[in-house]
């Protein structure tokens, strides 16, 4: 087991300064001096978001205090500095999450209480900044609280988009989604630095000449450029007093009006110019996994890479003249494909406005960079037409042009005369249209390559990065995704931490290891009422929140089954329906009467564009309409759809679940998170053996853990074996019976060709297995049933799931990065102590 101790720093027990005082007094006076200065309003005129907003000022003083200490500490001591490059951050409200790091939560309930406020009311307001699509944005957003955390010195780079993932609403049983404008109210938590612009170029061509010294040298000529400013949110550190930041880069143009387009009485071009450039930054994509394409979409790319690089080399030259000490002060890493441009900016820099030469530009571009797999579907990787890159950015093509050139030769020399290797391990494909691949450019300009879970490496060294992997094995390695245990289990399940530090000591927040300490209270009989007490209130609160927002009524005593995560053929939210659909049709027919009456909870965004996925959607909704209302079914189910599944409401999710539904295909799911936030909240999960689902099935032991179905040996075998799922459903009465209700209308109004598309999918094609796996799942969820009804039981399995999910931090995963990939050592931060009258 990796070495902890070196990463536990200074505690903080009195959180800062001369200047902040945390008593519940002072709190109270900067709260109402807050309300004047920003918000210019006197108390019995202020709104609910006044006070949010206000609070929010109060703390963000202290929490930019901790940085400006950071700063101050990282500048002087010229340490090296990890730079996160990612299109997405997840970050969730952070209000609450400020309050816990900075450790004031009770002097703030107790402040806010005594000016008639409740805080509960107050974070309710905040509107989380949704700049992500699902996993791999809140990976991001988990690595940054453990990177402060572990004081080490960091940026996370990405985009400030003005609409971040839309809104869901249902309507009719639809989803419909709606414009997010999470800035509508205002941003309290971020501080913009229009002082420090970066223009970016695009477009144009090139030419090519020489300099002075007779030099070989290329000029980009561009065609227009657009300013990028960066806005910084603070990250704080739990239990130190690191802080590191955020720093989200917002388009805008150069001028905001062209004034010879002006003069010359365009006033409208003038204008559509600053449309224009604002363009880049307006929208997120909201494609899971996606299929790219998109021009803006590689203008986002560009351009967030093309500011944070320009941004890390000022930094670097505040202490540094020598570009090949580079790849000693700063480590990038590459969150997927997303920004794998920055290979090419990265030389364009160094040979362009630097004048280094082609080797010593390329061996600090692979000295820098590191680069992060998330997926292996194939429809997933990204690639660009060779036409349109080149319109975007023909400096950086030329420039992968040439990487190509010299990386084929050296293939050549270890692979002579292997035609295939070449063609596959190329920067272009030539079949069809010739695009530019970003997972082989990623992968030759950067010295680590890491899958995020150990399955995933494994399948990603045999199949999609196979070649690769045979040219540069120590490239490899594999870190298994963590989650923060500070907002997902202290900050969403108060409850079980409170309950957990009186049993264990509170040291495990911060050493996710020590939650070893509660095997044996498994075993404690009162301690398992306690847990199961705690358990039963979160699903009190999450009944209310569903009362809320959809209106019915479910009962807290029943088995919450809960699936939320991006809706995707590959993750089976049908596979899910079709044994609801199964246990409705057996209950009918007065079959498993004992079973335990169950709670299914369903949520999560469909691409809009992906008409499968939205049909998923109103299939649950369908079943929810008939199941709900069947008098014959009297609660025995209940299926709820949980509109606008975000961070926010993950965080009163995750904790009232009992079972955690993660049931991709083997091999599909790269690593879930999710398994994990479910998991250190005490739900036993139903999954198959695929992404991190094995490790937290073998941390756990599979006796306390609900495995079902093919492995991914099994389902690649199955495939080449010709699997047919017309043969599976002609051999199995129940799948029959079930699918038939669905294409018979039942679920939709009488109507049988609403759900045809899917029908037909899951007949002819099946691409992830659904009919295969159908009868183990439905098998096993009889298994859960029967193990529900005892009690005693199931607490027992849910506290050891808790007890051996330690390695499932992100303060682990990000351990292991520092050592193996970014050799890294934390920098710890003195701030001036705070004075506090509690505690
Ligand atoms: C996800 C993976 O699907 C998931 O298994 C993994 O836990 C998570 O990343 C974090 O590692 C991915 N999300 C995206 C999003 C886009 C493109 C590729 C992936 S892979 C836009």
């Amino acid at each position: 087991s990796f070495p902890m101790e070196k990463f536990r720093g200074t505690i903080l027990h009195h959180p800062p300064s001369h200047c902040f005082d945390n008593s519940v007094e002072s709190i109270k006076a900067d709260l109402t001096e807050k309300l004047f200065s920003m918000r210019a309003k006197f108390p019995e005129v202020a709104t609910l978001n006044d006070y949010y907003l206000a609070l929010s000022y109060v703390v963000r003083d202290r929490v930019l205090h901790r940085w400006i200490h950071s700063a101050h500490t990282y500048f002087q001591q010229a340490s090296r500095t990890v730079v996160y490059l990612s299109a997405e951050y997840l970050m969730g409200p952070q209000l609450g999450n400020n309050i816990l790091n900075l450790g004031i939560r009770k002097q703030v309930e107790q402040a806010v209480a005594e000016m008639g406020l409740s805080l509960e009311d107050l974070l309710e307001q905040e509107e989380e900044p949704g700049l992500g699509n699902g996993g791999l944005g809140r990976l991001a957003a988990c690595y940054l609280d453990s990177l402060a955390t572990l004081q080490i010195p960091a940026f996370g780079y990405g985009i400030r988009y003005e609409f971040g993932i839309f809104d869901q609403q249902i309507k009719d049983g639809w989803q419909v989604e709606v414009t997010d404008r999470w800035l509508r109210l205002g941003n309290p938590w971020e501080v913009p630095h229009p002082e420090r612009r970066y223009e970016v170029r695009f477009g144009g061509h090139t030419e090519a000449g020489y300099d002075a010294q007779g030099r070989y040298r290329v000029r980009w000529v561009p065609e227009r450029s657009v300013m990028g400013t960066p806005f910084d949110t603070p990250v704080l550190g739990y239990g130190v007093g690191n802080a590191i930041i955020l720093r989200l880069w917002q388009a805008e143009a150069r001028e905001s009006f062209d004034f010879q387009a002006f003069n010359l009485g365009n006033y409208y071009k003038a204008v559509d110019d600053k449309v224009m450039s604002e363009n880049i930054t307006k929208v997120l994509y909201p494609n899971d996994e996606p299929e790219a394409g998109r021009r803006l979409r590689l203008e986002q790319q560009y351009f967030f890479v093309a500011c944070s690089l320009a941004d890390m080399l000022r930094i670097f030259f505040q202490r540094d003249t020598d570009l090949d000490r580079l790849p000693d002060k700063f480590v990038v890493q590459l969150n997927d494909t997303h920004p794998a441009v920055a290979v090419a900016e990265m030389m364009r820099l160094l040979i362009d406005d630097n004048g280094l030469e082609w080797d010593r530009a390329w061996k600090i571009t692979t000295g820098v960079f590191a680069y992060t797999n998330h997926t292996l579907l194939p429809e997933a990787l990204e690639t660009w037409n060779v036409d349109l890159f080149g319109k975007v950015l023909p400096r950086h093509l030329e420039i992968i042009y040439e990487i190509n050139h010299r990386f084929l030769m050296e293939v050549n020399r270890f692979f002579p005369g292997d035609a295939g290797r070449l063609s596959r391990m190329s920067l272009f494909s030539e079949a069809g249209e010739k695009r530019v691949r970003m997972a082989n450019l990623a992968c030759v300009g950067s010295r680590a390559i890491n899958g995020v879970a150990a399955l995933h490496t494994d399948l990603l060294k045999q199949t999609v990065l196979k070649d690769f992997h045979e040219l540069w094995p120590e490239k490899f390695s594999n870190k298994t995704n963590g989650v923060t245990p500070r907002r997902f289990m202290a900050l969403a399940n108060p409850g079980l931490a409170d309950l957990i530090t009186q049993s264990i000591g509170a040291t495990w927040l911060r050493d996710m290891d020590r939650l070893k300490g509660l095997e044996p209270f498994a075993r404690d009989n009162a301690f398992r009422d306690q847990w199961a007490e705690v358990k039963h209130q979160c699903k009190v609160r999450l009944a209310a929140m569903i009362r809320k927002k959809t209106g019915m009524a479910v009962d807290p005593d029943t088995l919450f089954d809960i699936q939320v995560k991006r809706i995707h053929e590959y993750k089976r939210q049908h596979l899910n329906v079709l044994n609801i659909i199964t246990h409705y049709r057996r209950l009918k027919q007065g079959l498993d009467m004992d079973a335990p009456a169950r709670t299914f909870i369903f949520g999560g965004k469909a691409a809009p564009g992906y008409v499968l996925a939205k049909l998923m959607i109103r299939l649950i909704t369908g079943v929810a309409d008939v199941v709900n209302h069947d008098p014959d079914i009297n609660g025995r189910i209940k299926v709820v759809f949980y509109p606008d599944f975000n961070v926010k409401n993950a965080q009163h999710i995750y904790p009232a679940a009992d079972l955690s539904e993660q049931i991709s295909t083997a091999g599909k799911e790269a690593s879930g998170t999710g398994n994990m936030k479910f998991a250190l909240n005490g739900a036993l999960t139903i999954g198959t053996l695929d992404g991190a689902n094995v490790e937290i099935c073998q941390a756990v032991g599979p006796e306390n853990f609900f495995l079902f179905g093919l492995t991914a040996d099994q389902v690649a075998a199955t495939r080449q074996a010709g699997y047919r799922p017309c043969d599976v459903y002609d051999g199995n009465e129940e799948l029959r019976a079930a699918m038939g209700m669905i294409s018979g209308g039942l679920f939709s109004g009488g109507d049988p060709g609403m759900f045809a598309p899917l029908i037909d999918s899951l007949l002819n094609e099946d691409r992830f297995m659904v009919l295969a796996d159908y009868a183990a799942y439905v098998q096993c969820q009889e298994q859960v049933g029967r193990a529900f009804l005892k009690p005693d039981h199931w607490h027992a399995m849910s506290i050891l799931n808790v007890a051996r999910m330690g390695m499932f931090s992100s303060d682990r995963s990000i351990a292991e990065y520092c050592r193996d990939i970014w050799h890294v050592e934390p920098v710890p931060v003195v701030v001036p102590d705070e004075t506090c009258d509690i505690d």
